[in-house]
Order: structure tokens, then sequence, then C-alpha cells
């Protein structure tokens, strides 16, 4: 199982470009911490980013959330990007037709391919949605190439989620026909376990991504659930996602220290070393 593999010997094997990038900003600043930055203008967003971006591997937006969005939000996310080396995750989960999906994805009012390097979509309107997506990151007036990735909502985190069985393993049987833009999942444990009928490659490494992390909290009164950093990573998770954990904290900057340490302890642990 590639799940008990360091970061650094996935990155060597790993057929996508932008895992690779990944894996090794994990390895660089020893993160596995991916903040939901859930803020509602430009400058929290940036202020956010700029302040807890040493301590992060990726900084996940609803960017639809930040009601002054423009050209300075997205210059500026980038460039706290590049300072910080970090990721961007647009947590967009399209679910429509290929067609409406391509336009959501490339251009429109968001510009989402523009700037986050990965994305995630929703596998209920079936595999369509995905193949729709592949075709936009390999289209000839695509600038992003080999920098762009998308990641399958697997399962969710919410109370009474119906992302679970069937819709599950068709998720993860689509993501092995798509990987390579496909890199993996939003789910909350590993999916090796879930079957279907194509066996896994030698080369099969999809990345998990979690949400519905939280150090304190077990839930919300909307449904939330929440499971701890060193839970996430032993069921294993790649990389935790926090949101209010961290940003809603009294001190994010110390709060988001917390998370990254129990994180990574967690994935040593897991790696055996
Ligand atoms: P929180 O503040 O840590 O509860 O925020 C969780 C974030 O993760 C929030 O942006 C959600 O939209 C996102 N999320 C989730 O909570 N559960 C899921 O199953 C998925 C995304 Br997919």
């Amino acid at each position: 199982s590639k799940s008990t593999l360091s970061y650094a010997s996935r990155a060597k094997t790993h057929r996508s470009s932008l895992v690779k990038k990944l894996f090794d900003i994990a390895e660089v600043k020893k993160t596995n911490v991916a903040v939901s930055a859930d803020l509602r203008n430009t400058k929290d967003l940036l202020a956010l980013a700029d302040a807890i971006g040493p301590y992060i591997a990726v900084f996940k937006t609803h960017i639809d959330l930040v009601s002054d969005f423009g050209e300075a939000t997205v210059a500026g996310l980038k460039s706290l990007s590049v300072k910080h080396n970090f990721l961007f995750f647009e947590d967009r989960k399209f679910v429509d037709i290929g067609n409406t999906v391509q336009q959501q994805y490339h251009g429109g009012a968001l510009r989402i391919s523009e700037w986050a390097h990965i994305v995630n979509a929703s596998v209920l309107a079936g595999e369509g949605i995905i193949e729709a997506l592949v075709q936009t990151a390999q289209g000839s007036d695509f600038q992003y190439k080999d920098e762009r990735a998308l990641l399958i909502l697997a399962e969710m985190t919410t109370k009474g989620s119906l992302a679970t069985g069937a819709y599950t393993s068709s998720a993860v049987e689509i993501a092995k026909r798509h990987q390579g833009f496909v890199i993996g999942f939003v789910a909350t444990r590993s999916l090796e376990s879930v079957r279907t009928d194509i066996p896994a490659t030698e080369d099969e490494d999809f990345v998990i991504f979690t949400a519905g992390v939280n150090r304190s909290s077990k839930g919300d009164k909307l449904g939330q659930q929440y499971q701890t950093p060193k839970s996430a990573i032993e069921r294993g998770s790649d990389f935790i996602i926090a949101g209010r954990g961290i940003y809603a904290s009294e001190d994010p900057v110390a709060s988001v220290k917390l998370y990254q340490e129990e994180g990574w302890q967690a994935y040593l642990a897991r790696i055996g070393s």
C-alpha cells in the first residue's frame, strides 16, 4: 500500500507532476495541512494566506464566498503561493453536464483554471463530467497543462451523506480510468479497500484529501462531523483539511502549528519512521 510510503518516495514515482510538486511541498515544509479558508473578502483571505502560509501545503478556497473577488484577489493569491510555496484547491464541487462544467472551470466570472491548481467534482452526473474536465485540461488552448489536477468527491462528512456504498465505489472506478488529471479523492479515509472491477495497477497512487478535521470539536449544528488530524491520517488520509478549527480560532497561526504538528507526527508514525 502506497500510504505507508513517504511523500518523498511517492513523489519519485508519481505520474502527475502536480502531485510531485504537492509531495515535495509536504516534505520541504513538513506539513500535510490544507487550510479551508472560508473567508468573505479579499483582504481577510490574503491576510490569512500570508499569516499561515509557512505552515500549510494547500490553501483551499470557496472563491464564490469572496464578495469583492477580482483581479486583486487572483494576483494577491498567486503571489502569496509563490512566497510561501503552497498550492490552491478550489472546492468548487463541479456537478453538472459536461458542457456546463467546462465553462465553469475555464473562464467565467471566477477564472478558476487560471489560479486553482486543484479542483474537485462530484460524479453524481456520471463519468461524462470527468471526461469533460479532462478534455478542457488537455485542450490545445489550455496554458496550465501539467499544473492542474482534479479530485473526485467520493465521500462527504455530513450526517446522512448519500455519497457511500455503490456511489463511492463508482467514484473509485471512474478515477481509475482517468489517472493523470484525476489525482485522487476527497474522502474520509483511504479507499484502497473499496471493491471495484478494475484492479489496481502497479503505479496507482491516489491522493486522499480529508475534510471535516478539527482538533477540539465533534461537529457543528448543521450536520458537519469531525475527526481529529491523527485519526484522519491513521485512516489513510494524505492531506487534512481544517477550516474553522484554524481560521476561526483566536490565534490562527498558533492553531495551524498544532494541526501541522499533529498531522505530521501521525504521518511519521504511519510510514514507520
Ligand atoms: P470546517 O470549518 O473545518 O468545518 O470546514 C470544512 C470545509 O471543508 C468547508 O469548506 C466545506 O465546504 C468542506 N467540506 C466538508 O466539510 N466536507 C466534505 O465532505 C467536503 C468538503 Br467534500
